[in-house]
C-alpha cells in the first residue's frame, strides 16, 4: 500500500509535472501540436514513475479526477504563457480518461479552467479512446460533453485509434477531430504488410471523413517516409523528440533544437 499512500500525496506535495511531445506537420515540417504528459518523481518509490504504471491505479482510486484537473490548468497554463512569450500558436493535446468522462463535472471545469488561464478553447484538443464510445448510458452522456466542447471549439482526438474494441460507426455519430494511429501499427509498417495496409486504409478513412491524421511513435525515417507518401498529415515520435520538460518546448518553438 505504500504506492498508493505515495499516490494519494501527489497533489499536496507538487510532485506531478508535465512533459510536452511535438507533434509534427509533415508537410511544411512545424510544430502543430504539443502532447501533455504526465509525469510522477518521487523520492520514496525511487524516482520518475511512468503514467503507465500509476494512471490505472488512480483511476480506481478515483484520484484521476483531481489529477485530470490539475494536468488540464497545467497545460493551459503554460499555453496562455507560450502565448504571453510571443512563441508561435500550437495546439496542446490533453489525455482524458474515460473514467474523467464519468464525471458530470467535466464539461464545467473544463470551461472554469479555460476562463481562468484564458487559453484559447479552437487551441485545446482533448485526447480520449475508443473505450468512451462503448456502453449504452454512458455514450449518451459523452456524446453531448463531446459535442458541447466541440461547440466551444476544443478539438477531439481518438487515442491508439484501431486497437480498441468499438465499432467504426460512433466516427459518424460523434464529434471527433483527429485520429491518432496507434504506434502498434506505425513501429513495423516497412516490413509487416498487414501494418502497412491498415495504416493506409486509416489515412484514407480519415481524408474521406474529413478528419485530421496523427500517425503515433514514428522512430525511423522509412516509417516517415512511408506516412509521407500516403499522406498522413502529422507525426509525433521519438525520430523528431521524446516528451520533453516545458523550458525545452520554448527551443523548439523559437526554432531551435
Ligand atoms: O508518456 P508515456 O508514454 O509514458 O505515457 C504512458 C501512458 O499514460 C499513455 O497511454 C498516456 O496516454 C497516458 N497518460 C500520460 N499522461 C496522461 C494524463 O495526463 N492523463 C491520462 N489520463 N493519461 C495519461
Ligand atoms: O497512449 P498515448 O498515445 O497517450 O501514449 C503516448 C506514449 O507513447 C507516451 O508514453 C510516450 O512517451 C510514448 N512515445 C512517444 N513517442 C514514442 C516513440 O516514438 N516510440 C515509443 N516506443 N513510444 C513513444
Ligand atoms: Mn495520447
Ligand atoms: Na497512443
Amino acid at each position: 500500500l505504500v504506492f498508493e499512500n505515495q499516490l494519494r500525496k501527489v497533489l499536496e506535495r507538487e510532485e506531478l509535472c508535465l512533459y510536452y511531445q511535438p507533434q509534427i506537420e509533415l508537410i511544411s515540417k512545424r510544430v502543430a501540436g504539443l502532447e501533455a504528459l504526465l509525469r510522477w518523481e518521487n523520492t520514496t518509490l525511487g524516482g520518475m514513475i511512468s503514467p503507465d504504471r500509476f494512471i490505472p491505479i488512480a483511476e480506481e482510486m478515483g484520484l484521476i479526477v483531481p489529477i485530470g484537473e490539475w494536468v488540464l490548468q497545467t497545460a493551459c497554463k503554460q499555453g496562455k504563457e507560450w502565448l504571453e512569450q510571443g512563441l508561435p500558436p500550437v495546439r496542446i493535446a490533453v489525455n482524458i480518461s474515460s473514467r474523467q468522462f464519468q464525471q458530470p463535472g467535466l464539461l464545467a471545469k473544463i470551461k472554469e479552467i479555460l476562463e481562468y488561464t484564458r487559453f484559447p478553447a479552437e487551441l485545446l484538443e482533448v485526447e480520449v479512446t475508443e473505450s468512451l464510445f462503448i456502453g449504452d448510458d454512458s455514450v449518451r452522456n459523452c456524446y453531448k460533453m463531446l459535442k458541447e466542447l466541440q461547440e466551444m471549439g476544443v478539438k477531439i482526438a481518438i487515442d491508439d485509434f484501431g486497437t480498441g474494441y468499438s465499432a467504426l460507426n460512433y466516427l459518424k455519430r460523434f464529434p471527433v477531430n483527429t485520429l491518432k494511429i496507434d504506434r502498434s501499427f506505425i513501429k513495423d509498417i516497412c516490413v509487416d504488410k498487414d501494418d502497412a495496409a491498415i495504416t493506409t486504409a486509416i489515412i484514407a478513412m480519415a481524408h474521406s471523413l474529413n478528419l485530421s491524421i496523427i500517425a503515433e511513435g514514428v522512430e525511423e525515417v522509412e516509417q516517415l517516409a512511408f506516412l509521407h507518401f500516403h499522406k498522413c498529415e502529422m507525426a509525433q515520435g521519438y525520430l523528431f523528440s521524446p516528451p520533453v520538460p516545458a523550458k525545452q518546448i520554448e527551443k523548439i518553438l523559437t526554432g531551435g533544437s
